[in-house]
């Protein structure tokens, strides 16, 4: 519906931006860091970046907090290296790891800057990869121990942690993000979701106890998906797609149930995991505080194709080709896409928070939202007005929504500084703030603020009034 006039962005919104880890700070073996899975597969592609140097933000942290601050952020969400605090993920603490986030934590209370800390982004160590990783029960004791290592670290300091990143599209598309290894069995995979689950469920235990006035949710990618047409085999297409893709994590993480669609999928499939007697109370136990999530755009698919079709297989976090007998991902007519083939629907926005409120009834607090382009630096400027239209369309959304009487946290868009891509290199820039560097070659390492930088102060100092 229209409405006549809208709320306004509530008092201490948190506008702010977000990087991870592995993908701005550099540094990938400094200071007694261990090596993490992403370092390990040496995940590039020819003629595409890896992750040693990213942006050097390891060396250069004063200096970039100090450009948040005169951006305006009133947060910024960032991740903690798990192999930098414990390099071999359940051995012995690295404390210049831990002050190396102490440094950070401190210098953006000392800029007003409230801290969002993501807890695990995709780099689990690599020592515990080899191990078995996700699919050895012994990983959710470990990620326990690191979580409680944070809390009494920095729980003094730090209001607002995540669990684990895109725990979804660690399973769903592992393999395009770098996560996992080529060809891993769903069986695996499903059984490193459930244990997941289960860190999760401890950590959130652990927080509540230790720190009590502490705030602590999941984040997973969340996309609404669409049917292709009226026709009631895409629209359970798409029901099916929605279960598979967003609700089975969530039901699990807020209801502490696994939902019954994806379970039977599971089944289907040959992927239900081991589910040891009491880890479904451990689930029920442990209720989060908040739901953050990464939203790129909305999804749209249509009925499976026909038994014997083939059905293409090149997926990402947003490209989704289809799987046999659920569901077939089509392009959506309606919507244009960005240069790297994403597609762009600010609307899906405000349908994704209404279903995430309809379901949870939790606050939701966006920890990931942007667009990814080839951007040039030109005398010492970057003229992103694509990225400013792109933001822009997403905020207004977003006071929809809250005019809708969703309860919104803040807004954290991807990415606070330019950073290297999951599987597409440097040259897909999401920052605020451009950095120096190609693919291979490091430059200077500059940093400029773009358009998108003076733009998104004006937004914030006005509390969202101005988006002009
Ligand atoms: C999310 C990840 C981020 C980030 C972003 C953009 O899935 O949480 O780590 O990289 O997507 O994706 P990409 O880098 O592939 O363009």
């Amino acid at each position: 519906m229209k409405y006549r006039e809208l709320d306004t962005f509530p008092e201490g919104f948190l506008w702010g931006a977000s990087t991870s880890a592995y993908q701005v700070e550099g540094a990938w073996d400094t200071d007694g860091k261990g090596p993490s899975v992403i370092d390990a597969n040496g995940h590039t592609a020819p003629g595409i970046s890896d992750f040693r140097v990213c942006s050097d933000h390891y060396h250069h942290v004063e200096e970039d907090v100090a450009l948040f601050a005169q951006m305006g952020l009133k947060s910024y969400r960032f991740s903690i290296a798990w192999t930098r605090i414990i390099p071999d993920g359940d051995g012995l603490v690295n404390q210049a790891g831990v002050d190396f986030y102490h440094r950070l934590i401190d210098s953006l209370i000392a800029h007003g800057i409230e801290p969002i800390v993501t807890m695990y982004h995709f780099d689990l160590p690599a020592a515990l990869d080899a191990k078995g990783g996700w699919e050895n029960r012994d990983t959710v004791a470990a990620f326990e121990r690191f979580a409680r290592i944070l809390f009494s670290e920095y729980g003094s300091k730090v209001t607002y942690w995540l669990t684990i990143n895109e725990q979804n599209m660690m399973i769903l598309v592992g393999e395009a993000i770098g996560t996992v290894k080529k060809g891993s069995p769903k069986s695996s995979l499903y059984q490193a979701n459930h244990h997941m689950m289960l860190a999760q469920a401890k950590a959130i235990l652990a927080c509540h106890e230790m720190l009590p006035s502490a705030k602590i949710g999941p984040a997973p990618n969340i996309a609404l998906t669409y049917p292709e047409t009226c026709d009631p085999e895409d629209v359970l297409a798409a029901d099916d797609f929605n279960s598979i893709r967003n609700w089975f994590y969530l039901d699990a993480s807020v209801r502490g149930m696994y939902n019954s669609v994806a379970w039977r999928y599971l089944r289907e499939i040959g992927a239900t995991p081991n589910v040891e007697a009491g880890d479904m109370d451990v689930l029920k136990s442990a209720t989060p505080d908040f739901i953050a999530f990464n939203y790129y755009a909305s999804m749209t698919v249509s009925k499976p194709a026909p038994e014997g079709a083939a059905t293409p297989d090149s997926s990402d976090q947003q490209l989704f080709a289809g799987e046999a007998n659920v569901f077939l991902g089509v392009k959506n007519p309606h919507l244009p896409s960005t240069d790297f083939g994403w597609e762009m629907d600010p609307i899906g926005f405000r349908n994704t928070f209404r279903a995430l409120w309809d379901r949870y009834h939790l606050p939701l607090l966006v920890t990931e939202n942007g667009l990814g382009a080839f951007d040039k630096l030109e005398d010492g400027a970057v003229h992103d007005q694509y990225r400013i239209n792109y933001l822009r369309d997403h905020i207004k959304q977003i006071q929809l929504a809250i005019t809708d009487g969703v309860e919104v946290l803040g807004y954290n868009p991807w990415s606070a500084i330019d950073l290297v891509s999951t599987h597409q290199g440097v040259a897909k820039r999401y920052g605020f703030i451009f950095v120096n560097r190609g693919e291979g070659d490091m430059l200077d390492l500059a940093r400029y603020p773009k358009d998108s930088f003076y733009w998104y102060k004006k937004v914030i100092s006005s509390n969202g009034d101005d988006l002009n």
